[in-house]
């Protein structure tokens, strides 16, 4: 089985994907070590670029990265690669989840489309990757509901989520119709199919 280590130094996201991943891979935690690299790609792919090449260089083993992006269609996409400062430099997820709310103060119903993007990146000390993304739809709700998930989750209700939040599911129904499931599920079938 591959032994990969994962990339992403935020823990909500790191028990998000090892529960995806299940036994697909061998997956090593992120050394607590390693400093955070600064994200400033242009996009998802970059910035999942940049956060799995720190990882190999600094262990010589290959890396799985994940950078998601919140896209909201009533501001031009934002805050996409930018959501987890959107509120500022040391915003939490309560700060960015307050902006986004008032950032669509007085938009209707219709117009809060929105939805999440993740890229996932597996990276070899070859110089080789597998790049997959995942992506789901929804709407940006005007009040947070539920106490699940993390980020934006009490704010985003999918389409396929008959009305809820990501916070009012449970993990499992998230993880079946989200980003990151879709992302790493399709990464799996890469690794399993034994194209890569
Ligand atoms: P790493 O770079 O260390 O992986 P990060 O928190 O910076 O951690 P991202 O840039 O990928 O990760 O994520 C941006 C933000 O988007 C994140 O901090 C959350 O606020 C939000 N986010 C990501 N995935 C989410 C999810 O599944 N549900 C709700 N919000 C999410």
């Amino acid at each position: 089985m591959t032994r990969v280590v994962l990339a992403s130094a935020n823990p909500d996201k790191a028990a998000e994907i090892a529960a995806i991943l299940g036994d697909a891979v061998d997956l090593a935690p992120r050394p607590a070590e390693i400093p955070d690299v600064v994200e400033d790609g242009d996009s998802l792919e970059d910035n999942a670029r940049l956060k799995a090449v720190a990882i190999v260089e600094a262990t010589g083993e290959p890396a799985l990265a994940d950078d998601t992006g919140l896209e909201v269609d009533a501001l031009d996409g934002a805050p996409g690669v930018h959501s987890a400062r959107f509120a500022g430099e040391d915003a939490g997820y309560q700060d960015n989840v307050d902006h986004l709310l008032a950032s669509l103060d007085g938009v209707a119903e219709p117009e809060r489309t929105a939805r999440f993007r993740t890229v996932a990146l597996l990276r070899r000390p070859d110089g080789s990757e597998v790049v997959v993304e995942g992506t789901v739809g929804g709407r940006i709700t005007t009040e947070p509901r539920g106490a699940g998930g993390f980020g934006y989750d009490p704010v985003f209700a999918p389409h396929e989520g008959g009305g809820r939040t990501f916070a009012e599911l449970t993990a499992d129904d998230k993880h079946a119709i989200s980003h990151r499931g879709r992302a790493f599920r399709a990464l799996a079938a890469r690794l399993r199919a034994g194209q890569e």
